[in-house]
């Protein structure tokens, strides 16, 4: 079964999960009586239409080997990352795997930053030595980009396992792919998350292939969400192609995170329009299978959302869309225009702790 048949039986499956519980309070829309406001609106379709031009212009300038190294595009799972943005708060923290252009955009990351440390360059998020994989943001909250498949997830267990024990009220949402769900750290993490009633979000961002494994070819449980059910977890699957439904998952997930309730797996349907990387031929999938996922592009339902609720004109969106790939190509300026990191720099920001309390010598 392809990922947009499960989409289609969305809501069919929900369990464990309070389903009156309202999205984050939005006054704004409130007085409306509407659920989301324009803001939230116009603050999705540019941070979705500001990934999704920022990686096409990626996509272009590896292919010119501007960029090198790996480099894994997030097109066609914006609203994963948009819609997740919009129901958290400044304080709450995001971790994901090497996919991970889209959440920092997301979160308020300088395209500019960004762009450099695709190219390696000294004014990149990290200095030119992180690379695509590996963008940080402290001040946005974003604690990486990590390579190692499903690595990221007790990592995420521990961001919450601080804000719990330093009482900030705070969550962490930890975000992987299909494929990762099938590693131990996964397992190991909800199992203690539970135990320990962590203030944590678990995502699985499913969009149907773990490089060219498609989950149903590896696994014998095709409802990923239910793997949560094994620690008592609640959980649930998400349209992933609605930041609107998104939205809604991750604000009751963190709602019941910051009550002390504990953590929530969900599993967001996505897809993937691009390869796994950029050096995949995908032969594993049809070209008519990607073209159906176009159809129900997120950003394309999103415009025609807010034209349809009368909320922007045609020209406003377009003039976001300029504004966007103005932001875009200064980023690229930027990115040319800066230095790479001087040699020595290969021996400064390494791990060293001199008082570390468990080496003897
Ligand atoms: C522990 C480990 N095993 C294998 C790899 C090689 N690898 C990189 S990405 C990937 C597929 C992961 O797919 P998925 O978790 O579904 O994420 P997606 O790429 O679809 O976002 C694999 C096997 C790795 N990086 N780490």
């Amino acid at each position: 079964m392809f990922v947009w048949q499960l989409i289609s039986q969305l809501g069919t499956k929900n369990r464990d999960m309070p389903t009156t519980t309202k999205a984050k309070k939005d006054s704004a829309a409130d007085a409306k009586n509407e659920e989301f406001s324009k803001e939230t609106y116009v603050y999705w379709y540019e941070s979705m239409v500001l990934m999704r031009k920022f990686e096409e212009k990626a996509g272009q300038l590896y292919g010119m080997q501007k960029i090198k190294g790996f480099c894994h595009l997030y097109i066609g799972q914006e609203a994963c990352a948009s819609g997740s943005v919009s129901a958290l708060r400044k304080g709450d923290k995001y971790i994901t795997a090497y996919r991970d252009h889209g959440h920092p955009l997301a979160l308020g990351t300088d395209p500019k930053a960004l762009m450099a440390e695709l190219y390696g360059k000294e004014t990149g998020t990290t200095k030119g030595k992180g690379g695509s994989m590996h963008i940080f943001d402290k001040e946005v909250g974003f604690v990486g980009g990590h390579g190692i498949v499903g690595a990221q997830v007790p990592l995420g267990a521990g961001l919450a396992f601080a804000e719990k024990y330093n009482k900030t009220g705070n969550v962490s949402i930890s975000y992987m792919g299909d494929g990762a769900v099938r590693q131990g750290a996964f397992h190991e993490a909800l199992n203690l998350a539970m135990l320990w009633k962590l203030p944590a979000i678990f995502v699985i961002e499913n969009n149907g292939y773990a490089m060219g494994t498609s989950v149903q070819r590896s696994s014998n449980v095709t409802e990923l969400y239910t793997l949560g059910e094994a620690y008592d977890m609640p959980s649930e699957p998400v349209d992933g192609m609605s930041p609107e439904a998104v939205h809604r998952a991750v604000a009751r997930a963190a709602e019941r995170a910051r009550a002390g309730e504990g953590p929530t797996l969900l599993e967001f349907r996505t897809y993937r329009y691009k390869g796994h990387s950029m050096s995949d031929p995908q032969k594993y999938r049809s070209k008519d299978e990607v073209e159906q996922y176009k159809q129900r592009d997120p950003i394309e339902i999103l415009r025609q959302t807010i034209l349809d609720k009368g909320l922007m004109t045609e020209q406003e969106l377009n003039a976001i869309d300029e504004k966007i790939v103005g932001q875009v190509e200064e980023s690229v300026k930027f990115a040319e225009e800066s230095k790479f990191p001087d040699p020595s720099e290969a021996l400064t920001d390494v791990y060293v702790q001199t008082d570390y309390p468990f080496v003897l010598d």
